[in-house]
């Protein structure tokens, strides 16, 4: 496996403020990068905003406002959220900066060069909240006999004087990477879909417009603005270095995994590599097309405005549980609903009764009674050796499933190794065992610190704040896979006489919504 992962979200239109489903992605996204860095390879993990085309145009004239003014505003608050929510991102990438110009024109040059460019007249369907051309055998009838596009969304003639791709020249060269790469379309229902897209045929794909100019000019076309999308598609190689960062080039391209929504898959599974081809630059490993959230069931969009801060979510609950419940409960790959309900259930369940309490209970107790000192080795039995085999079977599930995209199987397989704790503190009511047996209670609670330690490592990439909280209570300093077989650990601590102080709870319990609040 490379030594290096290279890690994408999609760049979002700041023509609003980001909505959960920004935050969703950010997070997942987050939560892999993590993953990644844990197990020793060195990341490169960006994100940003898509800050032309026409719905910024159009927007920013709605609001009276520069279009520039209205990108700058909006911008900043993806890149806050991003601070708020614990991205660890290496790159916040803004398609506005000069850098991204360069790569931009750089790739057009290379896709001219190859003759896959040329100047015709483009009449046709076009969406701007979709920023996207359709062919008339996509669309459907909406209300009234008005033409909607497959995402629903209102489609408008469009004539103009455009540059078009040679998209149709790459349906074969597509065809034949999505069979040799059967890993490159993830999940297999969107690879399905983009299979039977590009088999029914590809027409060329009109890439400039002349009609306004809030975009990067196509070098030596005076009046054309290049399609949004070339220039958004082309932010990934901005952040890895393209065209003039060779070194770099070489280290952080190709991409391991651009995560995208679902709805714009076509953009990144078609026509991106098909500009990477014809630009002779190498196709990213895997593009993952994740789920919608839904509000309660309904859809939600900066357009159509029933949308919820992330960030007041956030603070409502707390950022690991609101990430907690995102990653636990919205089956990774596939749309599923939220309410404010439902995370306050689910952070309660999972995090402050199940976990935390089993942190808090074995600490607390550590603290007050043997003050704050490592327990003894003291009398071991089987139990003890059978419990830490289950946690270790937990986490090596828990890497097995996450490194493969099962981010919510993976969560569930670590739920099971919390599980079994609690089923052994039970059993082995260490509580009782001060004055009756300490020498067995002094095995009991030494094996819990140090199953907490492997559930808190294996937990650190969905929840890092608490979990990594947590870890700095019981002194457990490396945290990355490769620590996982350090066994020495907890008799260095215990020599330079680490003790762990009184904690304060990890996960407090929340309060529960009534369900008629959930905004
Ligand atoms: O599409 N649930 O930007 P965007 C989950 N600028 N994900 C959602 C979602 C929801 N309810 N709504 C949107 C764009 N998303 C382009 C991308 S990339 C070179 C250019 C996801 O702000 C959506 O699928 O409309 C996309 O991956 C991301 O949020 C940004 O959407």
């Amino acid at each position: 496996m490379s030594e290096r992962y290279t890690i994408t979200t999609a760049i979002h239109y700041p023509n609003g403020r980001p909505h959960i489903g920004h935050a969703y992605e950010m997070i997942a996204a987050d939560a892999i990068a993590r993953f990644q860095r844990q197990a020793g390879r060195e990341v490169f993990f960006q994100t940003g905003t898509d800050e032309h085309g026409l719905k910024m145009v159009q927007t920013a004239r709605d609001k009276g406002v520069s279009v520039r003014a209205l990108a700058d505003e909006m911008s900043s608050y993806f890149s806050q959220m991003a601070d708020g929510l614990n991205i660890s991102c290496d790159r916040f990438i803004r398609t506005v900066e000069p850098q991204h110009y360069r790569a931009s024109q750089a790739i057009w040059e290379a896709m001219a060069a190859a003759g896959d460019l040329y100047l015709d007249r483009y009449e046709g369907w076009y969406s701007v909240r979709d920023e996207a051309f359709y062919e008339e055998k996509e669309l459907t009838e909406g209300e009234g006999g008005a033409r909607l596009s497959p995402q629903g969304t209102p489609v408008t003639w469009t004539a103009e004087e455009t540059w078009f791709f040679r998209l149709s020249k790459y349906q074969q060269p597509l065809l034949d990477h999505y069979a040799a790469n059967p890993d490159f379309i993830r999940p297999e229902s969107r690879r399905n879909e983009v299979l039977r897209f590009v088999e029914g045929g590809l027409v060329d794909l009109s890439v400039s417009r002349t009609s306004f100019d809030w975009g990067v000019p196509v070098p030596g076309s005076d009046g054309h603005v290049m399609y949004v999308w070339v220039d958004a598609l082309t932010n990934y190689l901005t952040g890895a270095g393209y065209p003039d960062d060779h070194e770099r080039m070489a280290r952080y391209w190709p991409a391991d995994c651009h995560v995208i929504g679902k709805d714009i898959v076509r953009f990144h599974a078609v026509y991106w590599p098909a500009f990477l081809m014809s630009a002779g630059i190498e196709l990213p490993r895997q593009v993952f097309g994740h789920g919608f959230v839904l509000n309660r069931g309904e859809k939600m969009s900066k357009s159509v405005g029933n949308v919820v801060d992330p960030m007041d979510l956030a603070n409502a609950f707390g950022v690991d549980a609101l990430r907690y419940f995102l990653l636990r409960d919205i089956n990774w790959g596939q749309d599923g609903s939220y309410s404010p309900r439902a995370i306050a259930l689910r952070a309660n369940a999972d995090l402050s009764n199940s976990f935390g309490n089993l942190a808090q209970r074995t600490l607390a107790f550590i603290a007050k009674n043997l003050e704050g000192a490592l327990p003894e080795a003291g009398r071991t039995e089987p139990a003890d050796a059978a419990l830490l085999a289950m946690v270790e079977a937990a986490n090596a599930e828990f890497r097995a499933l996450f490194a493969d995209q099962a981010l919510t199987p993976a969560i569930e397989a670590w739920m099971r190794g919390v599980f079994a704790c609690n089923q052994y503190i039970d059993a082995q009511a260490p509580w009782g065992l001060r004055k009756t047996d300490p020498e067995r209670m002094h095995a009991v609670l030494g094996t819990l610190v140090r199953a907490i330690r492997l559930l808190a490592i294996t937990i650190l990439p969905v929840i890092p704040e608490a979990a990594g909280r947590l870890l700095d209570q019981i002194g457990a300093e490396a945290r990355d896979h490769a620590a996982l077989a350090d066994d020495g650990w907890y008799a260095r601590l215990a020599e330079q006489g680490f003790r762990i102080a009184a904690p304060v709870p990890i996960f407090p319990r929340i309060e529960v919504p009534d369900e008629e609040d959930a905004a």
